[in-house]
């Protein structure tokens, strides 16, 4: 017989309630959770095909273990014997920061990603850590940690009561969103407009989010920053400035109007394209929406004035009154953060502690730009002192496709000492392991969303249990990375419980020392005989959720938060609308909003120089589509083909000038690199714009993934070399760069292409 399980779908940020049918241990169908309190039964054809995505024959089953260079199936016990003593020889020889750690994007969509690395990091004491937030969302955070003392406190657009909401390169429609997360952010958009609302959208390509919006803008890619330098400038001169609430709160409101003196509506119009007039009014709607929000993504990050774009977009926030207000951009509260300390100076946000040895990248939240992974493996010398990455650890990580230059860290990769993979599929990065541990499918996996909660449009915590027991030779992914990092630091063999009991032994020790915690004074060893749970992730989760905001502190507030009381609403439980926080989240040493922290005032410079830049020549941008994501979703049939195909998007004009014809085959040719792909061309890019999605490129020997082999596409970020970084994040630029196209004959592949030289 056929039954229900309950689901939080892993697949993208919006993190909707799912309802799987299971048939024996197999999922047959997925549909929309109608009782969930926060998506109501909303689902997209990802979540739709869950029950493919799960069972996808390709999945590795057990792990693998490099024998006489090759890949052979093996049993837990040889595997981790192999990673203890790999990584071993390493630390021991050249020290902590041979070892490295790439940490990728689906860590945030499971509870091992969100419960162990900060674990195995801290036990490997590596500066060497690298993650997909440097070829995604850095510039948010270190302008986050600027303003508001805080990395991870980023504000959220309150989708549900805003009048206005300005999108600066985002396409939800397409993405769901991001750093926003919202089941069924389509709908939202359009309530938005249904009660009166306006929907802005500044974006290089006419994207399905442009087409429902009251006001697109095709600005020239990478020129963001300085339209909204110039919004900023509009709100100034036009005596538009109004914190309202907020004022107290804020410190340097004078020092960001003569830090943007310079930035004239005009005076940014060329390299923008967008009239004077145009920004003018987007500034004058903002200031006059009885509420309004700024929220920029993708678009606004992943460019060369990164961190300034998205310090730009909280200024404008700010300045019109709409941080912290209902209808504004608002801190969400998760169950799972840790108890609000009274508010009050704390300790600031640091950046470039730190450097990268070869680059000299300073750090941001510790972390190094993905872009120098490659540089600091095959490069021996540096300025900085240290030794080479020798070793890696690579957790849900795909890095050979989503950073700059796959082809180098390709070759970097082979010359490593030891590597080992936590990856469900032999990919273009796992493919160099020298063990291959993998997770068990989605269904077999526990879900409750530690990040997206931080990020959520409502208040609201679910937790849903594996929907499937875990099949025999199975290990969850918790249990994994708990072994993983016992192995690594030379606990091999110990019980992987072990990790779990000494987190929450410390978390403990910390609380009841913490004269604001609802357990000041109590016993941690009594405490922690209370905690619920099967396993010691659960009980984590039930320490955190208890300690937490909404928590019953063990009995301080009887009524509050529990694992079991979770558990009791399988459909979640909701904690209100977003609400005013401030000035309890901010932890700047001033204890306000520092609004012109110094390093942003000392890149403001380089974004001056940049009112003179006229790029001549086509630039270069990406594109998601629904049914894909990232790299690792091309092996499902039942999200491939159609639209969703790996073509360079040419404008009409740009076409027609360069003789090219709709499936002739471009060769696209960036600073690192070149790729040739089928044109398809389209006015939903601007004239002077090209778009590939990322992600493609599935025609590497050695991979198993057999469906995407069938249609590799190729890899956007071979164009770029790695050089070109916002400076302040360290976040990669992979929107608005330069490239050429060459058409070649129609009958030309892409693996027989020849080179020719350029136009
Ligand atoms: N040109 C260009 N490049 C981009 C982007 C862009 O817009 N343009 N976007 C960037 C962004 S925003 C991001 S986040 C990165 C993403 O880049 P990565 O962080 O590298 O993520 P993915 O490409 O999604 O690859 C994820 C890996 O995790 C594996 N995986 C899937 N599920 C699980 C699981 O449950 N557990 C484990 N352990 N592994 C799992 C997959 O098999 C895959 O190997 O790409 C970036 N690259
Ligand atoms: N279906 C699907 N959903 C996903 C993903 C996926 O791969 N597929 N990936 C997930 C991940 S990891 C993330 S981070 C999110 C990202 O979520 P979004 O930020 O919504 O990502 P995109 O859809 O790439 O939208 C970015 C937009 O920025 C535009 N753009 C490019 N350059 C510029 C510029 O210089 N200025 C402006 N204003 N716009 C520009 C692009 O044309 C594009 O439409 O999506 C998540 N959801
Ligand atoms: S929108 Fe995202 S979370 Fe919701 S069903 Fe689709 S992939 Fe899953
Ligand atoms: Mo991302």
């Amino acid at each position: 017989m056929p039954r229900t399980a309950l689901r939080i779908c892993p697949l993208c940020e919006a993190t909707c309630g799912l309802a799987l049918t299971i048939d024996g241990t197999e999922v047959t169908a997925a549909r929309g959770d109608r009782d969930d309190v926060f998506s109501h039964g909303f689902i997209c054809p990802k979540g739709a095909s869950f029950g493919a995505v799960d069972s996808d024959p390709d999945r590795l089953r057990a792990p693998l273990v490099r024998k006489d260079g090759e890949l052979r199936e093996a049993g837990w016990e040889e595997a981790f014997d192999a990673v203890a003593a790999g990584l071993r020889a390493v630390a021991d020889r050249h020290g902590p920061h041979a070892v490295g750690v790439v940490l990728g994007n689906p860590n945030v969509h499971t509870v091992a990603g969100g419960l162990y690395p900060p674990v195995l990091l801290a036990a490997l004491g590596t500066r060497s850590l690298f993650t997909a937030s440097t070829v995604d969302q850095m510039p948010k955070h270190v302008s986050s940690g600027l303003l508001f003392g805080d990395a991870n406190a980023i504000p959220v657009p309150d989708l549900d009561r805003t009048d206005h909401l300005l999108l600066i390169g985002a396409n939800p429609l397409e993405s769901n969103g991001s750093l926003c997360t919202a089941p069924d952010f389509p709908g939202r958009l359009k309530a938005l407009r249904a009660r009166g609302g306006t929907l802005t959208v500044v974006d290089p390509r006419r994207t399905r989010t442009a087409k429902l919006a009251d006001r697109h803008v095709a600005i020239r890619p990478g020129t963001d920053a300085l339209l909204l330098a110039a919004m900023v400038h509009v709100l100034y001169e036009e005596d538009l400035v109004d914190l309202g609430d907020l004022a107290p709160h804020v410190l340097g409101v004078d020092e960001v109007r003569a830090s943007v003196r310079d930035f004239t509506p005009e005076a940014v119009a060329a390299v923008c394209d967008v009239e004077a007039g145009v920004t003018r009014a987007l500034a004058r709607e903002l200031a006059a929406a009885p509420t309004a929000a700024v929220y920029g993504r993708i678009g606004s990050c992943t460019v060369p004035h990164g961190t300034l774009a998205s310090w730009l977009v909280d200024v404008l926030n700010i300045l019109t009154g709409n941080l912290d207000r209902p209808g504004g951009a608002l801190f969400p509260q998760a169950a799972t953060d840790r108890t609000p300390r009274p508010a009050g100076p704390g300790r600031g946000f640091a950046l470039g502690r730190w450097a990268s040895r070869v680059g000299g990248h300073p750090e941001a939240k510790g972390e190094l730009p993905l872009s120098a992974l490659a540089e600091e493996i095959d490069t021996a010398t540096g300025p900085g002192t240290g030794t080479p990455v020798r070793a890696l650890i690579t957790i849900a990580a795909n890095p050979v496709l989503s950073a700059p230059d796959g082809d180098r860290l390709d070759k970097a990769l082979d010359s490593l000492d030891f590597m080992v993979s936590v990856d469900p599929y032999l990919g273009e990065t796992s493919r160099h392991a020298d063990v291959v541990l993998p997770p068990p499918p989605p269904a077999q996996s526990p879900h409750h969303d530690f990040a997206f909660n931080t990020l959520a449009v409502r208040n609201q915590v679910r937790y849903t249990r594996p929907a499937v027991p875990l099949e025999p030779g199975r290990m969850a992914e918790t249990e994994i990375l708990a072994r993983l990092t016992l192995a690594a630091t030379g606990r091999h063999g110990t019980d992987p419980a072990t990790v779990d009991a000494m987190v929450i032994e410390q978390t403990l020790g910390k609380s009841v020392r913490d004269p604001h915690s609802p357990v000041h004074g109590r016993d941690p060893g009594d405490l922690a005989a209370r905690l619920t749970g099967e396993n010691g992730p659960e009980r984590r989760l039930d320490l955190m959720l208890r300690l937490g905001p909404y928590g019953d502190g063990f009995g301080a507030r009887p009524d509050g938060l529990t694992l079991e009381r979770l558990l009791a609403h399988p459909h979640g439980i909701d904690l209100g609308p977003l609400r005013p926080r401030l000035p309890q989240p901010l932890k700047t040493r001033s204890g306000k909003v520092e609004l012109l922290p110094e390093p942003i005032a000392g890149d403001l410079p380089r974004l001056r120089q940049a009112l003179a830049e006229r790029p001549a020549g086509l630039v270069l941008v990406g594109r998601r589509h629904l049914r894909s994501n990232n790299s690792w979703m091309h092996n499902i049939p039942a999200l491939t083909g159609g639209s969703n195909r790996c073509t360079l998007h040419v404008h009409p004009d740009d076409a027609g000038r360069l003789g090219v014809s709709a499936a002739q085959p471009v060769r696209v040719q960036g600073p690192g690199g070149e790729v040739t792909v089928p044109a398809e061309i389209t006015d939903s890019v601007r004239p002077g714009v090209v778009s590939l999605p990322h992600g493609w490129g599935h025609d590497r020997p050695g991979t198993r993934q057999t469906h995407a082999a069938t249609e590799p596409g190729v890899n956007v970020n071979q164009l770029l070399d790695g050089s070109l970084l916002d400076p302040l994040s360290g976040n990669a630029v992979l929107n608005g760069v330069p490239v050429k196209l060459v058409p070649l004959p129609a009958t030309t592949t892409a693996a027989a292409a020849a080179p020719v030289p350029s136009p």
